[in-house]
């Protein structure tokens, strides 16, 4: 075949799979047996389910195929703005999808993706991510596998995770990491309240409720979290010792100099890391930071955009990746990101609070167990209504997370028991994030 046929075909567009093998074909050759093809399936449809078993508005996406049972679950979870990513999902994907075949996951991200033209965005990255997890759901079911085997098998048996221990005094959160390790957690999140402010992860003065959630304000005072947490620290090592991992987040909530005073003043205490010393915008202070300190750094929960890690990944600026996995488009970004921060000694922590749906978690746990440079997973204990909408979900114990070896990702959705949790439209997001202020009025990131 002629180059000038060759490319007049191809620029002509035509699908991928009708690409004919260049050469060998043509040449006669004798084929080597050609592998076991999936038969080809057509998308039937794409839905958004929104549902909150824990009073947490999460958002699912359930991709249908032609094949008859054959469906898959992804992970669409952006808890502040939930129906814009329903209608991204409704709107958009489902009539540029449907009809087309669900194998070929990695050419319909990238066409997901460049399809909005504009791209990298937490709406339709978390649209794009509910599609993305739920073709690697159906691939893993029709090929009765579960995602870690497609991701390449189990580095580990099980995913070491850690929990949130909290409380307004020293003792309270002593006693809450008591009680994980006693449950044979050995990684555990400490935060505190700073008396009379609004501190994130330990509750501190709410705002007024008299006044409508909108316009309710919590105060936040930086300097004095960044003197209280060191302290913090200091009694848990003298109280508890050094076995057990310790980890904070800081949460993006001071100006980044006094972030780097306090990690630098953290580090004496040998955290398993500190989070989110900086904001996104601020992540320009990571060079500065570790120069002068070698407390782990963990980084990324809220990145959308690649600009956002390649450079602290690629610079080793940081030591461990935080981000959600939905919010950067699912599993086929997230394990190249793993990869890249193998090679530069960054290993994984995804995001996984309340606010990634039982389906994010499960995502969050194949890869988990699939990738050589795993650092940590955060956790949390599902509650009844979420295992009973969420039947699979990963379960703990000892302190890790267990996956169940279920074709898949091994969870479903019970759809007819998760529209008994309606999502609440009133109010439509929980406000307190753009509400946080300093005492002179001035707005702080959350
Ligand atoms: C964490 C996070 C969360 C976020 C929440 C935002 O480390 O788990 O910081 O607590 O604040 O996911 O909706
Ligand atoms: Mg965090």
């Amino acid at each position: 075949m002629h180059r000038r046929d060759w490319l007049r075909q191809t620029t002509l567009g035509a699908s991928v799979a009708s690409l004919p093998l260049l050469g060998a074909a043509a040449a006669g050759a004798a084929q080597p047996a050609a592998g076991r093809q999936l038969p080809r399936l057509r998308i039937l449809d794409v839905k958004p389910i929104l549902t909150a078993p824990a009073g947490i508005r999460l958002v699912v996406v359930k991709v249908t195929t032609s094949e008859p049972g054959l469906y898959g679950l992804g992970c669409a979870t952006f808890t502040q703005r939930p129906r814009t990513v329903e209608t991204a999902v409704e709107r958009y994907l489902k009539p540029f999808l449907v009809g087309k075949d669900p194998a070929p996951i990695e050419d319909t991200w990238q066409s997901m993706w460049v399809s909005s033209y504009w791209r990298n965005g937490p709406v339709l990255n978390n649209a794009i991510s509910g599609v993305d997890m739920a073709l690697w759901d159906i691939l893993g079911k029709r090929t009765g596998v579960p995602v870690y085997q497609l991701l390449g098998g189990k580095c580990r048996a099980a995913v070491d995770v850690y929990r949130h221990a909290s409380g307004a005094k020293f003792q309270d959160v002593e006693r809450a990491v008591r009680g994980f390790r006693e449950k044979g957690y050995r990684h555990v999140r400490v935060q505190v309240a700073v008396p009379g402010l609004a501190t994130y992860g330990a509750g501190g003065a709410a705002g007024d409720a008299k006044v409508p959630l909108n316009r309710r304000i919590e105060t936040w005072e930086p300097a004095a979290y960044v003197r209280l947490v060191p302290r913090l620290f200091e009694h848990l090592r003298k109280q508890l010792g050094d076995e057990v991992e310790l980890l904070h987040d800081v949460h993006e909530r001071v100006p980044p100099v006094l972030g780097m005073k306090l990690v630098k003043d953290l580090e004496q205490f040998r955290p398993f890391f500190v989070e989110d010393p900086f904001s996104p915008e601020d992540i320009g202070y990571f060079e500065h930071l570790r120069r002068q300190t070698c407390a782990p750094l963990a980084m990324g929960e809220l990145f959308n955009n690649p600009h956002e890690w390649l450079n602290l990944v690629s610079g080793r600026l940081i030591d461990f990746i935080r981000v959600h996995l939905s919010q950067i488009g699912g599993l086929t970004p997230a394990r190249k990101l793993a990869a890249l921060c193998e090679f530069f000694g960054v290993r994984t922590a995804w995001h996984g609070p309340g606010d990634v749906s039982p389906v994010g978690h499960a995502a969050n746990v194949h890869l988990d167990l699939a990738i050589p440079n795993f650092g940590v997973q955060e956790a949390r204990e599902f509650t009844q209504a979420e295992q009973d909408v969420f039947p699979g979900c990963p379960v703990l114990r000892d302190g890790y997370y267990h996956a169940n070896d279920r074709p898949g990702l091994g969870i479903d959705l019970n759809e007819k028991l998760a529209g008994k949790f309606p999502i609440r439209d009133d109010p439509p997001f929980d406000m307190r994030w753009g509400n946080v202020r300093r005492r002179d009025g001035t707005i702080v990131r959350p």
